[in-house]
């Protein structure tokens, strides 16, 4: 028969079994865990660019370039879907080599001009490179999505290393925003009937959503020309 002693033992034993899994896990863990606080440090850099700038044209011309910033890092789990989905290795390594969306900020803008202003102000800095851009402004995608995308390469200072980090800037006009949140929560609705309808009639928002952002300017710009 079992003593009360050997009970004890087998669940120490237990417990200590657990501790040792769980510090495995948590090694294993650990370069995904650095890698994200590294994409959460140049989200830092390039939002505090952005606030930079903010603050110069609110003291220099009393006006903002955006209106607001929203950033994000990618879920563990739509990182794992995504290197699934294209084929890619589920490790850390293949996350830096193959994915540009893990730190994504979206700036928000009043006026297209400014988002072109801005991002051209943003993108001279000497410490960034422009990886890729796509200006889904210039040239909507067919659905009527609009924004501009750039993927950016920011360097941040770790105690150990300068680091080149990517980073995803989309730029959009409140009206595009508005647009592209809720076509994105109507598109992962299931079952749609009209489907067909419902996209031409997103499209046809969307184009005039581009019609009231061109007339906004358009009246910006008379306003400013008349405090000439
Ligand atoms: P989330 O949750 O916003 O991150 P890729 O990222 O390279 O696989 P793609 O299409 O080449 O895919 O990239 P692209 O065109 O730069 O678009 C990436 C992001 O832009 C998406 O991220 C969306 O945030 C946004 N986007 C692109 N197209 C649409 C669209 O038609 N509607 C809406 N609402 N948003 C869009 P994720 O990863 O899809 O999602």
């Amino acid at each position: 028969m079992e003593t009360e002693e050997k009970r004890e033992k087998k669940k120490v034993n237990k417990i200590e079994q657990i501790l040792d899994e769980d510090q495995d896990m948590l090694a294993e863990a650990k370069p995904f865990i650095n890698l994200m606080m590294q994409y959460k440090c140049a989200i830092m850099e390039v939002e505090t660019k952005l606030k930079v700038l903010d603050a110069e044209f609110s003291q220099e011309f009393n006006r903002n370039p955006f209106e607001s910033i929203k950033s994000r890092l990618k879920s563990p789990a739509s990182i794992y879907e995504k290197l699934r989905r294209k084929g890619y290795p589920i490790t850390v390594e293949s996350i830096e080599e193959h994915l540009a969306d893990v730190a994504g900020i979206r700036v928000i803008c009043s006026f297209p001009d400014d988002i072109y202003q801005l991002a051209e102000l943003l993108t001279r800095q000497d410490d960034i490179i422009v990886l890729e851009k796509k200006d889904y402004i210039k040239k909507p995608k067919p659905n009527g999505y609009r924004s501009l995308h750039l993927i950016l390469d920011i360097p941040i200072f770790l105690s150990h290393e300068k680091k080149h980090m990517k980073v995803e800037v989309q730029f959009r006009t409140i009206a595009m925003d508005f647009w592209a949140s809720l076509e994105h929560k109507l598109k992962y609705k299931k079952n749609v009937k009209d489907a067909e309808e419902i996209v031409s009639q997103l499209k046809a928002c969307s184009d005039s959503i581009e019609q009231l952002d061109y007339q906004m300017q358009e009246i910006r710009n008379k306003i400013d020309a008349s405090k000439e």
